[in-house]
């Protein structure tokens, strides 16, 4: 039997929101009625290239739209809490954008809110729905790593290199206190934890600021855009936020764990690297190639998984939609978490299979004590 149609709305018309619109078009029984940004002439625009029949440019008359069910908040980090629990309080299923919000003591008040309403909320970790990445919690799930003896990585980004580079991200009272930590050390943590099942107990981090004045555009400009403008396009700006840091943390478990973030990497677009150390095997990924999965072992030969559905755990099966040799990447792990939301949000399933307002208060929780680890050099326990 075919699915019900369920109507959405995407609040946010930088580089993520248009994505949602894209990913969730993908699933075919979700309609997307409502785009909705500041700008009403670009939110037009995004909208018409979009095929999204309404534009709105205040967020409030687009809650107030009976037909809209579940809406998605794609909105800079300082709108994540107000507009989020402006969702909820309107009665409409809520999924966000990462950070769920700037501070723990918002994302514990949005945790309790959305229980307290009975509706669905969803935080984009999109890479858990990388196949391969459900595949390696299939291996660690099914018992086959071991134990975990320590986890490392790196997730390394260059679009913040040149001191002409900027975005809303380097601005403490937009983004929240961190930078790198904040944008993708939440990505790496996140998916770690999820494929281990542990949880991040304790961290030490050391913070770098390696631009503390950046020339910044006297118009705003989407993040990985800012390649195109003259030097009378600036103006200087003291940066406080970091670009750079190296992370120490403990595991539940007992284990250790390392991991480096950094916009500033040359020749590094968006790639996050983790390595899990089990008992009896490590497995590893490098997320710019998305459809491999390494497998180490000491006593045998090590193994290399492709996205293959044909031999891929039952568990990770569904996750990939084309056959071996078809690479999915990128756009199609947000169809696959949408698939996900929405199948629950139409009575399909019953399960959160996908990262809820829970997890995403776990990722601020970790976010907030690197922070203070940074600022005051010191191991600090994450207060979940
Ligand atoms: C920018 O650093 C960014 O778009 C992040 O905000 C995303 O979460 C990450 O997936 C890619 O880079």
């Amino acid at each position: 039997m075919a699915m019900r149609t369920v109507k959405a709305a995407v609040i946010g018309t930088g580089f993520i929101g248009p994505a949602h619109v894209e990913a969730l078009k993908r699933l075919g029984f979700v309609e997307v009625v409502a785009l909705c940004g500041r700008n009403p002439e670009r939110t037009e625009q995004k909208a018409a290239a979009l095929g999204v029949p309404r534009a709105y440019s205040d967020y409030r008359k687009l809650l107030a739209n009976p037909d809209v069910e579940v809406v998605h908040n794609a909105s800079p980090n300082n709108l994540h809490f107000e507009v989020n629990q402006a969702i909820l309080e309107s009665g409409k299923h809520c999924v966000s954008e990462k950070p769920l919000t700037r501070t723990t003591a918002e994302s514990r008040r949005l945790v309790a809110l959305a229980q307290e309403k009975g509706l669905l909320n969803a935080v984009c970790f999109n890479y858990r729905f990388y196949p391969l990445s459900q595949q390696a919690k299939a291996i660690c799930d099914a018992g086959k790593a071991g134990d975990v003896y320590a986890i490392h990585g790196s997730y390394l980004q260059d679009w913040l290199l040149h001191e002409t580079d900027y975005s809303w991200r380097l601005d403490q009272e937009v983004s929240g206190e961190s930078c790198a930590v904040g944008d993708i050390g939440s990505h790496f943590c996140d998916l770690v934890t999820f494929i281990t099942g542990h949880t991040i107990t304790e961290v030490m981090a050391d913070f770098q600021t390696t631009h503390k004045v950046r020339k910044r555009p006297k118009a705003a400009v989407e993040a990985f855009a800012g390649k195109t403008l003259k030097p009378e396009d600036y103006e200087e700006v003291q940066i406080e936020s970091e670009d750079f840091a190296s992370v120490l943390f403990r595991l539940d478990n007992g284990a250790r764990g390392a991991f480096t973030v950094s916009q500033v990497s040359a020749g590094r677009k968006n790639r996050l690297v983790y390595e899990i150390d089990g008992s009896t095997c490590a497995i590893s990924a490098d997320l710019e190639r998305p459809n491999e999965l390494w497998a180490g072992y000491r006593d045998r030969a090590n193994e290399s998984y492709v996205k293959d559905p044909s031999i891929l755990s039952e568990q990770a099966q569904p996750y990939a939609h084309y056959p071996g040799g078809h690479p999915e990447g990128y756009p199609d792990a947000f169809k696959n978490l949408f698939l996900n939301v929405y199948r629950r949000i139409a009575g399909e399933s019953s399960v959160d299979d996908f990262p809820t307002f829970v997890d995403g208060h776990r990722a601020v929780a970790i976010v907030e004590a690197a922070v203070r680890s940074a600022r005051e050099g010191r191991w600090v326990e994450v207060d979940y």
